[in-house]
């Protein structure tokens, strides 16, 4: 009987997996039966290993169903998705703040909301985004740079495996640097010589930090293109809208123009902030379109 162990894909390399369980690595190949299955083993699987006498191992086993699983980055089971927004320097946009939480929701994943940058934006400004996300997500206020803030972010993401997430330009890479620095990412420096990015994050990988959590370093999940959500559902995506589901007269009730309508109410009331209903109607509205556009 050889051994076997359990362990988590930490990275991905022409052909090879790299399983870390407990302490030790394990370059692995998979099962051939995966492709058949149509199974991809993915950076962060929890991976069934047995030991091979040369000291390799064999993946027999992915566990599924995952928590979720992502194709750009090809990462799966990410806890927390560390949405990294810069306060100034750009101007940070709510809708696209708010594209990214709903895709986090979506994909069953904890938000940690880190506003970046505050060495260079005014505390009206910074005070004024923390007010809207206050209460339903973790605001992290940080600047990368003077590394103000940190010790509260390494605090919310302990224990977990963190994905960041955020617009190009808003300190990902310095972020991740900051937080320990035997990541070593790209941090947007471009090499005089060949006008690329220093060493491109090309694959996605697994880093044990410091602190006691997990980060994925992936080329960065700078947009999220397609709001993969239905009508029905993205209400749901909104966690402060939650009290007020139900409520409405009607049963169908979109909060659009409904009358007697909890969830306008709770907007004017101010227990449901303007911009993030602002956001609920934009994404709605995309929904509705998109859907028309599917049977033209
Ligand atoms: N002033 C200031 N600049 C920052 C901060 N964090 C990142 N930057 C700068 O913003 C630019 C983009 O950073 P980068 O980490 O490459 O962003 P990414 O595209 O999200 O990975 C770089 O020029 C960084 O030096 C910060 O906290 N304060
Ligand atoms: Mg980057
Ligand atoms: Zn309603």
């Amino acid at each position: 009987m050889r051994e076997k162990r359990k362990g988590t894909i930490i990275k991905g390399i022409a052909g090879f997996y790299y399983v870390k369980a407990g302490d030790d690595l394990y370059q692995c190949k998979a099962r051939g039966i995966f492709k058949k299955e149509g199974i991809v083993p993915t950076v962060g699987d929890i991976a069934h290993i047995e030991l091979l006498e040369d000291g390799d191992a064999w993946i027999y086993e992915i566990e599924l169903p995952r928590k979720n699983i992502f194709i750009r980055p090809a990462i799966a089971n990410v806890d927390c998705f560390v949405t990294v927004f810069a306060a100034a320097e750009p101007t940070p946009n709510l809708r696209i703040i708010d594209k990214f939480l709903v895709t986090a929701e979506k994909n069953h994943a904890d938000v940690i909301l880190c506003l970046n940058k505050i060495d260079i934006a005014s505390p009206i400004d910074i005070a004024a985004i923390r007010d809207i996300y206050e209460g339903i997500y973790p605001v992290c206020c940080v600047s990368a740079v003077t590394e103000t803030g940190l010790a509260e972010l390494k605090e919310a993401m302990r224990g977990k495996a963190c994905a960041f997430a955020g617009p190009s330009g808003a300190g990902k890479s310095t972020l991740l640097n900051a937080l320990n620095p035997k990541a070593d990412a790209e941090t947007g420096v471009i090499s005089q010589k060949t006008g690329r990015g220093k060493h491109t994050t090309r694959h996605a990988e697994i880093f044990e930090m410091e602190y006691g959590g997990t980060v994925f370093d992936t080329p960065g999940f700078t947009s999220f293109e397609i709001l993969e959500s239905t009508e029905q559902e993205l209400q749901h995506l909104y966690p402060e809208f939650e009290p007020f589901l139900g409520k409405c007269r009607y049963d169908d009730c979109k909060h659009l123009r409904e009358p007697a309508c909890a969830v306008r109410e709770a907007v004017s009331c101010g227990a449901i902030q303007k911009e993030r209903y602002k956001s609920y109607v934009t994404q709605l509205l995309e929904i509705q379109e998109n859907e028309r556009n599917k049977y033209q």
